[in-house]
This record gives structure tokens, C-alpha cells and sequence, in this order.
């Protein structure tokens, strides 16, 4: 096989960003199978045309079960919301496709479970899937990882990591499907929550174990946008319930004991998509800041004393993560490049025969997490054991 055969299920944002990593990778890295970008399945025939042709996909539908039993795709990538993920990935799996899953996971750890089980059965037969964690692909990010590991700043002492966002701060911004329950599991916590957890589980090596925390919807409700107002359910309502968290705020304890706050919100004015990782340890410290992605910042105590202070290390080298498939010094990458790193190490993987990271079962530890901090908030902040719900 020297193609790999892709149909991308889902034509919002996501599948704008995905579409990128499918149309460049190649190009860039000169994959062991070159993608091919077979067919985008959208809900409305005419959405998923136009998405087609702008994108660069061969075709469109509207089907993305009889997508799936179509012997000329090899690979399913759900960009869809998280309501959609599990029912889609353990088909697409069962179907013997590759599957490429947008994150968090799913909606519920129950369904993270399944999709955990089926990918596992699915490795058994050859067929691999990854979840989408893209901020680990920034080479800045897979940097402070090898930094980290490579022990330059010791023993993991302290973590902050945040994800700040702006854009509900509005109470007339209209209600979507990110601010419903039912349709995205959970609202700051699981949308960018799960972000800053899997950044920092990557970067430090090690799991959060227990967590406290406390989450809060701030606007309660918000007008329902144009195109809902007068169907089944809604009648004449003007506005509908937020049933989601707008932020979350939380304390996890990693393998090692040490203690890692995060912050997830959509409240943050000011905050357009602030991503940052700070890493203390007993012989310095990084922060990974993704509204300065080319750069990761180092301080280093071993260094003579009146020399000491954060090194702001450009990490736009050839020898630097992902940077051999681009430019020279200093030309900088931007936020879709993650996703082209994204194809790079799922087809890398899939041609070498090896499971893909983040691989489900990591999705799904992730989604425990995710779970014990709303279980906590409804115990008054008590501490929570992440694998106390743990079935498999
Ligand atoms: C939310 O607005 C969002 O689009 C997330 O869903 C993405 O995962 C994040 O990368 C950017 O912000």
C-alpha cells in the first residue's frame, strides 16, 4: 500500500484545521503513505460539497455509515462532536479503518471505555487509532517533553498549567452545541480542560492521580441562534439552558505526588486561546506559552548565580522536533502545523505497524480525570481518585 485512503467525518472547524495536516504532511515529511483526501461527510449535502471543494477533498456525503463500509477508505477522521465520537469510532474500527478521533475522547468515561475496548481489539487485526491531542505536536511542546525526561530541570516539583478563552463572556453570544450537555459531554472542562491535562501528562511523563476542583456556569442561559428558534422542543423560546460549565478550576496530584493546578475558562476577557504550561522542578524550570508557540521558555539553576534567568529558546531548529520538514531558523510555524504533525505521527505509525500516541486508552485516562473533577465539584471540592470508577 503506498496511498492511505482518508474520509474525514465532520465539516465545522475541526474539519478545516484536519484538512490542513491531510493536504501538507506529505509535502513536508514525505510520508511512508502518502493521504489521500478520498471524501468529507457533512449533515447537509451542500455543506459537505462546498467543504470538498474547498478543502481539497474528491468527494462528499452525507452517509458516514456507508462511508464506512466502502473498501476504498482506509482511515476514518472524526472531527465531529463529541455526542458522535464513540458510536463512529468503534464502527469505523470494527470496520478494520484506522481511526483518527478529535478530543476529548467522548462525552461520558463509559463511552471512553468501549471506545478504549474496541481500539485495543481493533490493534489485535492491525488497525490503529489516535485521539487528537494536537498542542503536543507544537515543537516547543515536544521539546520541553524531551527537556523534561532528559532531566534538565530535575525533579517535577510544581505544574501550572491554564487555557484561557474569551468568547462566552458575551451573555448575547448565541447558545451552541459546545454549551449543551448532551451534545458535548461538558463545557470549559472538556473542551480546553482536557487540552492543558494531556499537555501536562506529556510533558512531565506522568499521570494525574487524584484531583479537587470546582466548576461554575456563569451564564445560564443564552439566545437560542436563529436557525433553532421555532423547531420541536423549542416553540417560540427566545433563549435555551446552558447545561454546561463555563470554567473549571483544579488540583491534580501526579504519579510522583507532586501537585499540578489547572484552570480552564471561557471567561478570561482578554484571553483568546492562552495555553501555558509552566514545569517547576528542583533544577529549573520551563513555560510553554501557546500565544508565543515558537518558543520555550528555560530557566536553569544550575548556572552560575549572577547568571541565572529565563532563556527564551527559539525552537525553530532543523534538530528541534517536527522543524526538519520546514523552514530555516527562525521562519517560524503557526497553530495548523500541529495538525500536519498530527497526520506525520499517525501515518508514521500506521506504515511502521505501532499503536499511535495519544492512543485511546490514553484518551480514555484523560476522560477520567475529566470525570473525577465533575465528581469532586459535586462533593463540595472532596478529593476524588481518578481510577476509582475504573472498570477496565
Ligand atoms: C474551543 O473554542 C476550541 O476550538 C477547542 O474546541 C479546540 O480544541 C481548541 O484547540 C481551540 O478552542
Amino acid at each position: 500500500m503506498t496511498g492511505l485512503r482518508v474520509a474525514m467525518i465532520g465539516c465545522g472547524f475541526m474539519g478545516a484545521a484536519h484538512s490542513q495536516g491531510w493536504r501538507t504532511a506529505h509535502r513536508a515529511f514525505r510520508l511512508p503513505l502518502a493521504p489521500e483526501m478520498s471524501v468529507v461527510v457533512g449533515r447537509r449535502a451542500e455543506a459537505a460539497a462546498e467543504a470538498a471543494a474547498a478543502w481539497g477533498w474528491a468527494g462528499s456525503s452525507t452517509d458516514w455509515r456507508a462511508v464506512l463500509e466502502r473498501p476504498d477508505v482506509d482511515l476514518v477522521d472524526i472531527v465531529t462532536p463529541g455526542d458522535t465520537h464513540a458510536e463512529i469510532a468503534v464502527a469505523a474500527l470494527e470496520a478494520g479503518k484506522h481511526v483518527l478521533c478529535e478530543k476529548p475522547l467522548a462525552n461520558s468515561v463509559a463511552e471512553a471505555e468501549t471506545m478504549a475496548a474496541a481500539a485495543e481489539r481493533a490493534a489485535e487485526r492491525g488497525v490503529r487509532a489516535m485521539v487528537g491531542f494536537t498542542y503536543r505536536r507544537v515543537p516547543a511542546a515536544a521539546f520541553a517533553r524531551q527537556l523534561v525526561a532528559d532531566g534538565r530541570i530535575g525533579t517535577v516539583q510544581q505544574v501550572r498549567a491554564s487555557y484561557r478563552q474569551d468568547w462566552l463572556v458575551d451573555p448575547q453570544t448565541p447558545l451552541s452545541w459546545r454549551l449543551q450537555k448532551d451534545h458535548a459531554g461538558s463545557g470549559a472542562l472538556g473542551d480546553i480542560g482536557a487540552h492543558a491535562v494531556d499537555l501536562v501528562q506529556f510533558m512531565t511523563g506522568q499521570r494525574v492521580q487524584r484531583v479537587t476542583g470546582v466548576v461554575e456556569t456563569i451564564v445560564g442561559s443564552r439566545p437560542l441562534p436563529a436557525a433553532a428558534r421555532g423547531l420541536p422542543g423549542t416553540g417560540t423560546a427566545e433563549k435555551g439552558e446552558v447545561t454546561v460549565d463555563d470554567l473549571a478550576v483544579f488540583t491534580g496530584r501526579l504519579d510522583s505526588g507532586a501537585l499540578a493546578s489547572f484552570e480552564a475558562t471561557r471567561f478570561a476577557t482578554g484571553r483568546k486561546n492562552a495555553l501555558r504550561v509552566e514545569i517547576s522542578g528542583d533544577r529549573g524550570a520551563l513555560v510553554f506559552d501557546l500565544e508565543d508557540l515558537n518558543s520555550l521558555r528555560l530557566y536553569d539553576r544550575t548556572a552560575p548565580e549572577d547568571r541565572q534567568g529565563f532563556t527564551r529558546i527559539l525552537v525553530t531548529e532543523p534538530s528541534h522536533p517536527y522543524l526538519s520538514g520546514w523552514w530555516p531558523a527562525g521562519h517560524m510555524l503557526g497553530y495548523e502545523h500541529g495538525f500536519s504533525h498530527q497526520v506525520k505521527d499517525l501515518v508514521e505509525s500506521i506504515a511502521a505497524g505501532t499503536d499511535p500516541h495519544p492512543s485511546f486508552a490514553e484518551g480514555l485516562h484523560v476522560q477520567r480525570v475529566l470525570d473525577a473533577v465533575e465528581r469532586s465539584a459535586a462533593r463540595d471540592a472532596t478529593w476524588v481518585d481518578v481510577q476509582a470508577m475504573a472498570t477496565i
